[in-house]
């Protein structure tokens, strides 16, 4: 089901992956963590709630020198490839005429959130990025192109993907927080988002 979220260049394809698709996108996030264990970056800022890992030519990383792009896992072994399953669903939704050179899998545990901010790493702000939610519902938020502006905030759900592509692609976003426990995908509780980019 394809949802207008009233944002231009933002849409919510709601419960697009069934509970076997969850599972599926699931075990390989599980295998990408295996190759690449998560970590908690600690930047300027503290060490932050989320944990995350990548998987693909580049990863994200942070510390305290800044946010980035890199082509190794900080235990300095390259991230293993994006999954064939990712990248069917980046064709099948995204759009985009590139393959995607990232996966970002972001797990958020009790209590975890992430503030408001806007993803400006990437060379290319035509390119749209996929998010893929599973596990625990979050509390999503998202303003503007200006930091301050008017918010709304919306539910995603576990098989819920979405699409920031144009206009979209550039607004202030974040996670207010999760409701912990509210999915039984993930056995000890907790949300995993994979989020699909085109980097350079
Ligand atoms: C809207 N992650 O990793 S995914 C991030 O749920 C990030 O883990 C959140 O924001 C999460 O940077 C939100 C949805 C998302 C991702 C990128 C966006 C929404 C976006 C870029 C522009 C606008
Ligand atoms: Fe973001």
């Amino acid at each position: 089901m394809s949802l207008s979220t009233g944002i231009p260049g933002l849409v919510l394809l709601k419960g697009h992956l069934d509970s076997a698709a969850q599972e599926d996108f699931l075990a390989q996030a599980r295998d990408i963590a295996r190759a690449a264990p998560m970590f908690t970056p600690v930047t300027r800022s503290g060490r932050m709630r989320v944990s995350m890992t990548s998987a693909g030519r580049v990863g994200w990383v942070a510390d305290k020198s800044g946010y980035r792009y890199a082509e190794m896992h900080p235990d300095g072994r390259p991230w293993p490839a994006i999954p064939q399953l990712f990248l069917d669903l980046w064709q099948a939704v995204s759009g985009a005429d590139r393959a995607p050179e990232t996966c970002l899998v972001n797990y958020y545990g009790d209590g975890a959130k992430m503030g408001l901010h806007q993803d400006r790493n990437e060379a290319d702000f035509s390119q749209p990025v996929v998010s893929i939610s599973l596990g625990d519902t979050a509390v999503f938020r998202i303003g503007g192109t200006e930091r301050g502006g008017p918010t709304r905030a919306f539910a995603l759900e576990s098989g819920d993907v979405m699409v920031m592509g144009g206009a979209a692609r550039l607004r202030f976003h974040g996670i207010d927080r999760i409701r912990f426990g509210s999915s039984r995908l993930l056995q000890r509780g907790g949300r995993i988002n994979l989020t699909l980019r085109v980097v350079s």
